[in-house]
């Protein structure tokens, strides 16, 4: 059984630029994911990339994830359902442009500035599917995903944040909606989905997993894929 988006669900995504996908991963998994995220978070790996903009107000992220943890590789990368959801949109054949934890930790601020993700990776015809799963239940209050629906339809304009590797997306956000999610939940969303996300305001962390895939085109694309660092996730060459 395979676990393609149906017509209905791919009408959605095209129009809005995203789809909760609803739970695709279990306790167990949700469970291991989160230690995962707090060992590194923990060890503060090399790899962390700072997310705040406000001073004393941590939000990290960790990438690569996969190449130093086989379980997250297994448990994300190579998750069936998920692999089905990118496929349905982005056809047979694409690989991992990266993969990321995002660690908010209790009780900070850590909003991450609205952004379309290939507004950082400035892809010339991005066709990207990001997989973003909740490992805790995220809420307005701790920082859930913010979208604006529809906003994938054209690149915009990024401003960089001084001081920071940040960019803000400049676009009006009379239009934004908080996208809440149970852990365990995916929520897939167009490479050129404008989102964020507010500040941590509660006592508990919050943890997101999340991979970014891409149809590598021959052309079009200024970035030279890596074989280890960007593995093909479906239709590898012979
Ligand atoms: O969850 C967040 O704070 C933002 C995540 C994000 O920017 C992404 O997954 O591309």
């Amino acid at each position: 059984m395979n676990h393609h988006l149906n017509s209905k669900q791919l009408a959605r995504y095209h129009s809005l630029g995203y789809l909760d996908c609803g739970r695709v991963m279990s306790d167990a998994a949700v469970t291991e994911l989160r230690d995962i995220a707090d060992r590194f978070a923990a060890e503060a790996q090399a790899g962390s990339i700072g997310l705040s903009t406000e001073p004393d107000q941590s939000y990290t992220l960790f990438t690569p994830v996969f190449t130093r943890n086989a379980r997250y590789k297994e448990l994300v990368l190579q998750h069936a359902v998920i692999l089905d959801i990118v496929e349905s949109v982005l056809g047979p054949v694409f690989r991992l442009v990266e993969d990321q934890l995002f660690y908010k930790p209790p009780r900070h601020g850590g909003a991450l500035a609205l952004h379309q993700d290939n507004g950082y990776y400035g892809y010339d015809e991005p066709k990207i599917v990001t997989c973003w799963i909740a490992l805790d239940d995220a809420t307005p209050e701790n920082g859930c995903l913010k979208i604006l629906p529809g906003s994938h339809r054209q690149e915009v304009r990024h401003d960089p944040i001084p001081g920071s590797i940040i960019i803000r997306a400049d676009v009006d956000e009379s239009q934004l909606i908080d996208v809440p999610a149970a852990a365990g939940t995916l929520i897939v969303f167009d490479g050129l989905l404008v989102h964020g996300s507010d500040p941590n305001t509660t006592d508990r962390p919050r943890r997101v997993a999340n991979m970014v895939a891409i149809v590598p085109t021959a052309d079009g694309t200024f970035r030279k894929f890596d074989d280890t660092l960007n593995p093909y996730l479906r239709g590898a060459p012979a």
